[in-house]
């Protein structure tokens, strides 16, 4: 497909936001792997006809998901909490029928919501294509397949377990490029009572928070009511429910059914009305959202540039995925940030995508805390403040740029 035309509909795309030249967003490397770092032009454009704001171009799904993805979703316990309610969720909707209800799971990670399913012998299924994530899911005793779901995956499933009653994703299908691919392939998992329920960083949070770290390779699309309720039309669904949800700062649940199965909930009416209000439907709020991104990136360069002229010391908390675009597109590197600690073992003793900034464990931050610590993982600020007071008793900083570039 034509790289500048649009995923969804077809048509072609506006660029409204270039980000520069970009690593892989989870490509934390090794120095004897500078040389062949991959990049690629990360731009971002609007389609008018599906609402649907994109990624212009997109690394292929195997350099970014394979057996070493940098990525485990149980590194959070606020997150642990979320899936249990989401799954909770679930099991407590009209959706699930009674008799042998099942539930399968796309891009499950390390089934941190499935052993929700699992630990309560409900028939479930996940569906994860790295490697690494998906053993252990298996070893929790979630039942993991190994794969890219596509419409024949789905057929294959259908033909060996029947269909489902629920079929979840979660910070998923943004990340998914052949989306009308995948949307048929849902179509064809699902009961006619069945529901999908997904849900993603909101593109409204964004907007407003400026929050531009949630664009990089794997989210090629930053979702609306608007944009998924015509992506799913497509294939003859609907959006039968929307629920805002606080995790990564500001996302949306959307429920879909086949069309006419339910009533469809007054929320999504208001939440459709809310967008176009704000304008999310209109290429215009995305000219200006890249006025605001550009100002961030003047702001957050100029405030860690004063401090180091003070001598002062500055670290990164959370070595997340979206301090990869923030560091490359602002160009911050080792001379301003001193490392980034993160808890994650396969990121540790590794450097940062691009702008090659040493990665050390958790224990270097409280060993030799910093006096200023920019909060790469900004969406667990609840999680981490909770446990770093010492952090914040001994004199020290933290510095976001969500909703605006401060320090506090
Ligand atoms: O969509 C995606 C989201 C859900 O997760 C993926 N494409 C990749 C990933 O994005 P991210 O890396 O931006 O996600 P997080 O959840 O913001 O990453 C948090 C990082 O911070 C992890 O590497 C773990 C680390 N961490 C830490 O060092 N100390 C996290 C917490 C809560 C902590 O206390």
């Amino acid at each position: 497909m034509n790289k500048s035309l649009c995923r969804i509909s077809g048509e072609p795309l506006t660029e409204v936001l270039d980000l520069g030249s970009q690593p892989l967003g989870n490509g934390f490397l090794a120095k004897d792997e500078f040389q062949k770092e991959y990049s690629y032009r990360m731009a971002m454009g609007f389609c008018d006809t599906s609402k649907m704001f994109q990624l212009i171009e997109q690394p292929t799904p195997e350099q970014m998901f394979h057996e070493n993805y940098a990525f485990y979703s149980s590194t959070s316990s606020y997150m642990e909490q979320h899936f249990l309610e989401f799954a909770d969720y679930v099991k407590g909707s009209q959706y699930l029928s009674r008799n042998d209800p099942f539930v399968v799971e796309l891009g499950c990670n390390d089934g941190i919501m499935l052993k929700n399913f699992s630990s309560e012998g409900i028939r479930h299924l996940g569906i994860e294509p790295s490697r690494n994530v998906a053993e252990v899911a298996n070893t929790k005793g979630v039942r993991t397949l190994s794969e890219f779901f596509c419409e024949s995956v789905a057929e294959k499933i259908v033909r060996e377990e029947g269909r489902a009653d629920a079929f979840l994703a979660a910070n998923v299908m943004c990340h998914i490029p052949d989306m009308n691919g995948v949307v048929k392939g849902i179509r064809t998992m699902l009961k006619p009572t069945g529901v999908v329920m997904f849900e993603d960083p909101y593109l409204g949070d964004v907007i407003e928070k400026t929050s531009y770290d949630q664009i990089y390779d794997e989210h090629v699309f930053l979702f609306s009511a608007h944009s998924v309720q015509y992506m799913f039309g497509l294939q003859g669904m609907e959006l039968i429910d929307v629920l805002p949800q606080k995790t990564h700062g500001g996302s949306m649940r959307y429920v879909l059914a086949h069309i006419g199965a339910y009533t469809v909930n007054d929320s999504v009416v208001r939440l459709l009305q809310k967008e176009k209000a704000i304008g999310l439907d209109r290429l215009e709020t995305f000219e200006n959202f890249r006025r605001n991104v550009e100002q961030s990136r003047s702001d957050l360069v100029k405030l860690l540039r004063e401090i180091k002229s003070k001598g002062k010391r500055i670290a990164g908390y959370g070595a997340t995925s979206k301090s990869t675009t923030i560091l490359n597109y602002c160009n911050i590197g080792p001379d301003l940030i001193e490392y980034i600690s993160d808890t994650t073992p396969i990121k540790q003793g590794k450097f940062t995508p691009g702008m090659h900034i040493p990665v050390k464990p958790y224990d270097a931050f409280q060993k030799n805390p910093p006096d200023y610590a920019v909060l790469f993982a900004w969406n667990h600020a609840e999680e981490i403040m909770a446990k770093e007071k010492a952090f914040m008793g001994a004199g020290g900083q933290w510095i976001v740029h969500v909703p605006k570039v401060q320090v506090f």
